[in-house]
């Protein structure tokens, strides 16, 4: 069984986030659960740890765990730290032991191929990392706790094994770009059977990419992942990785009010079938974009699209949001803007048109035009609709939030998934004809599965192209 003493010995309960568990009851000697956290302490590491004896052995590795055979990495040996560290992720204080940002890179099971005073070898089996490594202490080293660990050629250990980590874990090539998938059967949606697991996921996105791709190009993305399904934790990610792919295309662009307090962070743009493959294979479901683009030198160009989230508050639902979307459209019809319309594939509905503002234009204009019209119909209809984002002022009324054409916010993408479940399948944030949104008479005829969404993609082409189309002037 582990220890837990030098653990508690360096973090103050009162003082820091982290968890304060016991030692775990069950004797998990023989593998078991793996986490790799992302930790941003004074020096960006990455901190592995191994479930076992009922703690978490640890070692924190600069450079993250290689991604080939070679050069072995430095992997310093820290203490043992309590299961409850397997989700652990957070802000611990500046000043206090390991203070900065932690998140979790990976997590996974792991299988043991030996373990001794001196030598951890063992195959991860995770979303990022899949492979074989052995840690261990150097003859002669002058920190005890100064191991490496290198990586091995994962032959697999037997046959019947290789054949299944071929199945689980194939190596494929997506548009040219090879790479490895992992964990296909892995249910994302729990209960949605052959629909939900992450080889569906991945399917979905390869098939969805022909129309999707226009609408994340040049975008920076916002990553919502879901390493263990969508009844588990799930993180946001704006940063790209370091062990991201070279041809992955990324750009750096300022994150006012990160968490982590860096002022920037290396977000992907995904503009191949290669990059939304590899995106699902980390669990990705949801992607998220700003209302601006990037040009081809990574320049930030000024807002392209406006957009309108309608987000219906307590008793109300897609119906209400449908009525406010008619409103809007006319309103924006009238100024010479075209809107297009989807669900959120969460609660409410979306509407994006686009514009084009000229040289002078701030990059505020496209939310002050947006809350000046939330602001006219909240004031027509103030029974129905408000402008303000306050929860208690929302019951029984649509909340159309114009705050989303901030140049540092995100909305969902077109033709992303979510991370809900609807008659066993997983969501989709869907454009919808305006017929639809006029005729509508019960809103679960608003909701669609993937492959609904891909049967109207073949029907009615893209039903938010005008949102791609030349922008007009805003009034
Ligand atoms: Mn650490």
């Amino acid at each position: 069984m582990g220890e837990l003493g030098t653990y508690r010995a360096k973090r103050d309960p009162g003082r820091t986030p982290e968890p304060f568990g016991e030692v775990g009851g069950t004797d998990t000697n023989a593998g078991g659960r793996f986490v790799v956290q992302e930790h941003h302490a004074r020096r960006l590491h990455y901190d592995v740890r191994l479930e076992r004896g009922g703690v978490l052995v640890c070692w924190a590795v600069p450079k993250g765990l290689p991604e080939k055979p070679g050069t072995p990495r430095l992997a310093v040996h820290t203490e043992d730290h309590p299961l409850e560290y397997l989700d652990f992720h957070g802000d611990i204080p500046k000043g206090e032991y390991g203070g900065g940002s932690m998140t979790v890179w990976d997590s996974g099971t792991y299988e043991t191929e030996k373990w001794s005073d001196d030598e951890v070898a063992v195959t991860l089996r995770g979303e990022r990392v899949d492979g074989r490594f052995v840690f261990f202490r150097p003859a002669r080293n002058d920190d005890p706790k100064d191991w490496l660990v290198t990586r091995r050629v994962d032959d697999g250990s037997t046959a019947k094994e290789r054949s299944a980590g071929a199945v689980q874990s194939p190596r494929v090539s997506v548009g040219g770009r090879a790479m490895k998938l992992s964990n296909l059967d892995k249910e994302l949606y729990p209960g949605a059977g052959g629909l939900g697991t992450k080889n569906a996921v991945i399917d979905y996105y390869a098939r969805v990419a022909d129309t999707l791709l226009p609408h994340l190009a040049g975008r920076p993305v916002t990553l919502r992942r879901f390493p263990d399904g969508i009844e588990a934790e799930s993180f946001y990610e704006k940063n790209a990785g370091r062990n991201a792919p070279s041809w992955l295309r990324t750009v750096v662009v300022p994150t006012p009010g990160s968490s982590r307090g860096s002022s920037s962070a290396s977000f992907v743009v995904v503009e191949e079938l290669a990059a939304l493959v590899y995106l699902a294979n980390l669990a990705v479901l949801e992607l998220h974009v700003p209302q601006w683009r990037v040009d081809a030198e990574d320049h930030p160009l000024p807002p392209d699209e406006l957009v309108f989230d309608l987000d219906p508050g307590p008793g109300t639902g897609l119906l209400e949001c449908a009525a406010v979307a008619r409103r809007i459209r006319a309103r924006l019809d009238d100024d010479g803007l075209v809107a297009s319309v989807k669900t959120s594939g969460s609660k409410g509905m979306q509407m994006t048109a686009s514009v084009e503002l000229g040289p002078d234009a701030e990059a505020s204009s496209t939310s002050e035009y947006a809350k000046r019209v939330a602001e006219a119909l909240a004031r027509e209809t103030p029974g129905s609709v408000t402008a303000v984002m306050a929860k208690e002022r929302r019951r029984g009324k649509v909340f159309v939030d114009w705050s989303q054409n901030n140049t540092a916010k995100t909305t969902v993408a077109p033709y992303s998934l979510r991370a809900r479940a609807a008659d066993g399948a997983p969501t989709v944030s869907t454009p919808l004809t305006w017929a639809e949104v006029e005729e509508c008479t019960d809103a679960t005829e608003l909701v669609f599965s993937p492959e609904e969404v891909l049967a109207r993609i073949a029907e009615h082409g893209d039903l938010y192209a005008s949102a791609l189309s030349d922008g007009a002037p805003l009034p």
